[in-house]
């Protein structure tokens, strides 16, 4: 497709691993694209949740408008997190099996998180009054989820803290005020709880004209890694064009996803130290800009730090398969 102006760029100490280490051709259930997936570290191996839709392919959606039937979210477990995936054999959810609350849609766009030994998913929620954000816990076999609270829509979009902070559950979140930010001018905002169903003292963190390079909407995209600076925290970062035309599957997309990186204070972290003023990640790669649904789309919904000060990061490429980049802790914290 022709290049997406104005030109932006990974920085270098990004490195992206030149093959999704995820893609559709691997679950063992129906799947049509496979992206946007939480992933954690326990107790010697990784565990990763992921969304798959599912009900079409490139051609019968470019040529008879067929539109995905469902989505479902599938767990994996891998010894290094990179290859090797273990599939559970049937998703944790599925949008195409009824629920029993008439209200819900479907799930998507999973995001894990260990609290205090606990696994905690947060998932962005279709409802038929509006886009919500549910928080649950996961038991320790992954299989069963226990929905602990559910925001108001429009706020689709959370990560949780890997720890309590000052007492308090923290949150990142992205409201989306129509009304008040037009042209989807969303930002990102911090929350507390005392216990992870009541959240309150909510705070703008970052607002998106804090981001030279985006005129559109930015969004949290996977719990803070904790480090002696402060946390380390990636955004998404998205611009758009009404000109862009044609890309992927779509007749037309107009936007762009890059990740963006800030620093938050580590004693109260709606405190903002600072923000990188370039993108960290932008779409480069052939999967990321040439193959795929929705191209030009970066979304990162897993960091992790290993002992070795190596972080992962995994994203969600072209809203099509998963992909992991890894950098220097240290490397990042220089860009702060
Ligand atoms: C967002 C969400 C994500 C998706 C992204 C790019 O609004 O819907 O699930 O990856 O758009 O299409």
């Amino acid at each position: 497709m022709p290049a997406v102006l104005p030109k932006l760029t990974t920085h270098p100490c990004i490195k992206k691993r030149a093959q999704p280490i995820l893609t559709a051709a691997d679950l063992p259930y129906p799947c049509s694209l496979v992206f946007n997936a939480g992933v954690i570290k326990r107790g010697g191996e990784y565990i990763m949740v992921f969304r798959n839709d599912y009900g079409t392919d490139q051609v019968r959606y470019e040529t008879e408008n067929r539109k995905f039937t469902g989505t479902s979210i599938g767990v994996a477990r891998s010894k290094n997190g990179i290859d090797g995936w273990v599939f559970d054999e049937t998703p944790l959810f599925d949008s195409g099996v009824p629920s029993d609350d008439p209200e819900f849609k479907r799930y998507y766009d999973p995001r894990i998180a260990e609290i205090e030994g606990r696994l905690y998913l947060c998932l962005a929620t279709d409802t038929r009054h509006g886009l919500c954000g549910t928080i649950g816990e996961l038991s320790d076999d992954l299989k069963t989820f226990r929905k602990i609270s559910m925001s108001v829509p429009d706020n689709r979009n959370m990560v949780l803290f890997p720890e309590r902070i000052g007492g308090e559950f923290v949150r990142l979140e992205r409201p989306m005020p129509v009304y008040s930010r037009h042209n989807e001018r969303f930002d990102i905002w911090l929350s507390r709880s005392p216990d992870l169903i009541y959240w309150g003292r909510s705070k703008l963190l970052l607002g998106t004209e804090k981001v030279p390079w985006v005129n559109d909407k930015i969004g949290p995209t996977a719990s803070p890694i904790k480090t002696e600076k402060g946390w380390l925290t990636l955004f998404h970062a998205v611009d758009r064009d009404d000109s862009r035309g044609k890309n992927g599957w779509e007749p037309t997309w107009k936007k762009r996803y890059t990740t963006g990186l800030m620093l938050l204070d580590l004693d109260d972290p709606s405190k903002v130290l600072s923000v990188y003023d370039k993108p960290l990640m932008a779409p480069e790669l052939p999967i990321e800009t040439d193959e795929g649904f929705r191209q030009n789309v970066l979304f990162p919904c897993a960091m992790l730090l290993e002992e070795n000060g190596e972080v992962k990061i995994y994203y969600g490429a072209s809203d099509t398969c998963v992909c992991l980049a890894t950098a220097r802790l240290d490397d990042l914290l220089a860009l702060l």
